[in-house]
């Protein structure tokens, strides 16, 4: 095998070396106008959306460099049901409690019905949509892997090694981050790519990725995995 790595911290990524286009996903988590647009879930709650659409440019650019290596790509969207019968009641009620009074997950909005399929808000923003083809994961919660097929369909294609980027850091990234590690995958998190509705959260998420050895993986930036796997677009 020949060994290829990305320069990371607290290691260099992955721990073996062993990073091929048919082992490893880049996975972008949650780019939705709900998390990142004007008039979405997360402009609605008051938070600053320039933190969340920071990642989009270099999110781009390590999209096409791991499409024109041919390395798989994942998109996942955070949505409910219309019909909100995978909406826990406490997911709802808490959502209420901050921004516009009242309005929360499953209400009217102005990018239509917050967080609900189908709905404006809920859609992957244009610049980073997905290609005829991509992977498109639809989860109901923060984690990638619950109540999804995301594991099953790691497995089938061998891919073991994951890079995640997407909104937010501190929420559906970690949150699939640590369910990722839990279940043996090797996981790398770019801190330019990813972005939180808070400076010091963004910050303190990624720190907490670094302790015992890396304790969830390793944390790179778009410019270290450009330089190993190679630039396009
Ligand atoms: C949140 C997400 N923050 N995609 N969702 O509610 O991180």
């Amino acid at each position: 095998m020949t060994e290829r790595f990305i320069d990371a911290d607290p290691y260099r990524w992955p721990f073996d070396g062993d990073l091929r286009p048919d082992n490893t996903a880049l996975v972008v988590i949650d780019m939705q106008t709900d998390f990142c647009g004007l008039g979405g879930y997360v402009d609605k709650m008051g938070y600053d959306i320039s933190l969340t659409r920071a990642p989009i440019e270099p999110i781009r650019r390590v999209l096409a460099a791991m499409r024109a290596g041919g390395y798989t790509i994942i998109h996942t969207r955070e949505g409910h049901r219309p019909d909100l019968s995978d909406l826990p009641e406490n997911k709802r009620w808490r959502s209420r409690q901050i921004g516009t009074q009242g309005i929360g997950i499953g209400d009217a909005g102005p990018c239509g019905r917050i967080l609900v399929r189908g709905e404006p808000g809920w859609e992957i923003i244009p610049e980073l949509a997905p290609l005829p083809g991509e992977l498109v994961i639809d989860k109901p919660g923060k984690g990638s892997f619950c109540a999804t097929d995301l594991e099953l369909v790691l497995r089938t294609r061998g891919i073991r090694n994951l890079v995640l980027t997407g909104i937010t850091t501190d929420v559906c990234v970690h949150t699939t981050m640590r369910e990722a590690n839990d279940r043996g995958f090797e996981c790398l998190i770019l801190s330019d790519c990813t972005g939180a509705t808070d400076a010091g959260n963004h910050a303190a998420a990624l720190k907490m990725v670094t302790m015992q050895g890396g304790v969830f993986g390793a944390v790179s930036d778009s410019v270290q995995v450009i330089a190993a796997i190679g630039a396009a677009g």
